[in-house]
């Protein structure tokens, strides 16, 4: 039993590796990493930057799946113990609200939670540039596309796991429509997920004292609901003379209001270091967009993409993170500012 509490089902079959001997950081990797690697199905040349979930006492994903010419599209997936997965072939099929088909042009960087009875997929869409495309489905046969949420340009749209407050709530990282140099983490409110309002400002990389996250920061997995607020992963960047590098970083916002951060981490709980995540299609790449937690032991298992090539898999303990997170609080310049200007 943890003592901070996970507000969630049980999910007691999620991967799982005790955090090995003589290692000091909160977050440890799984010892069989990559759990995908290169090709792994026929025309899919690589998968990263994915999202599962539990579904019908198994798990099941979606794939950010590079195709052989190099245009990224959702491909589903399907696991019995979410470490070996089959990847379909083809790609989700998405059609509009009148049913007929609605293909984006490109797709890529899924989220996939679950509000009440039904299933959303956030991605980074094709609308007149990077943006927010948002669907839902019910049974994982028929995916309906519904109002893209935002303006151009926008990425790493994350829906909350529940209504507060009445409202949908949704995470987003406004940016530009290429490698974007800048980028804060924003939060919106929308009664029916078609008209979003009451913007907020949630947090900033810039400002903060470790130079990890000092070009950009954005959402990554859902955020988990805990005793201490709203536990939320997310990816922040660094510019260096090769490029850009991207590490996890870690907050907790407040359960109520959660444009106000309770807790950030000034440091980062994981950063490229292993060959799969500092040697691939774009090196030095940690970017985190789902995870698997269960409420009674307080386990979770982070899903990431591993230098735009491979997933990735992760864990830490809720009490361990949550901890950490506190004891190594920073609060940033701008975090409190309530965006309203
Ligand atoms: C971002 C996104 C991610 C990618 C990252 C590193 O802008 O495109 O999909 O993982 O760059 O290349």
């Amino acid at each position: 039993m943890s003592k901070i509490k996970i507000i969630a089902d049980n999910l007691s079959n999620i991967p799982w590796e005790d955090k090995p001997e003589g290692y000091h950081g909160p977050v440890w990797r799984h010892s069989q990493n990559p759990v995908i690697d290169r090709n792994p199905a026929k025309d899919i040349s690589r998968i990263f930057n994915s999202a599962v979930i539990p579904y019908e006492g198994k798990f099941i994903g979606v794939f950010r799946a590079e195709t052989t010419n190099g245009r990224p599209h959702l491909h589903l997936g399907y696991s019995d113990n979410a470490l070996d997965w089959t990847i379909e072939e083809e790609r989700i099929e998405f059609v509009n609200e009148a049913g007929e088909p609605f293909q984006p042009n490109y797709a890529y960087d899924p989220r996939l939670l679950k509000v009440e009875d039904t299933y959303y997929i956030i991605w980074c869409t094709d609308f007149y540039g990077a943006a927010i495309g948002l669907a839902e489905t019910k049974d994982f046969k028929t995916f309906t596309r519904l109002e893209n949420p935002f303006l151009p340009f926008n990425r790493n749209g994350v829906l909350f796991p529940r209504k507060i407050n009445g409202n949908y709530v949704m995470l987003s990282r406004p940016s530009d429509s290429g490698h974007t140099p800048f980028g804060d983490i924003f939060l919106s409110e929308s009664p029916d997920l078609v008209y979003w309002g009451k913007h907020r400002h949630v947090m900033t990389g810039e400002g903060a004292e470790g130079w990890w996250q000092n070009v950009k920061i954005g959402g990554g997995p859902a955020p988990i609901e805990t005793s201490e607020g709203w536990l939320v992963f997310y990816h922040g960047v660094t510019g260096t003379c090769n490029g850009l590098v991207y590490s996890m970083g870690v907050a907790i916002l407040d359960i109520d209001e959660p444009s106000k951060v309770k807790y950030r981490s000034k440091n980062f709980v994981l950063t490229p270091e292993e060959s799969y995540e500092t040697t691939g299609f774009v090196d030095n790449v940690i970017f985190p967009c789902a995870t698997l937690h269960d409420a009674e032991t307080g386990k979770i298992a982070i899903y990431y993409g591993s230098a735009d090539t491979r997933v990735g898999l992760a864990y830490t303990t809720v009490d361990e993170i949550v901890e950490y997170t506190k004891a190594t609080h920073e609060a940033v310049p701008g975090d409190n500012e309530i965006g309203k200007m």
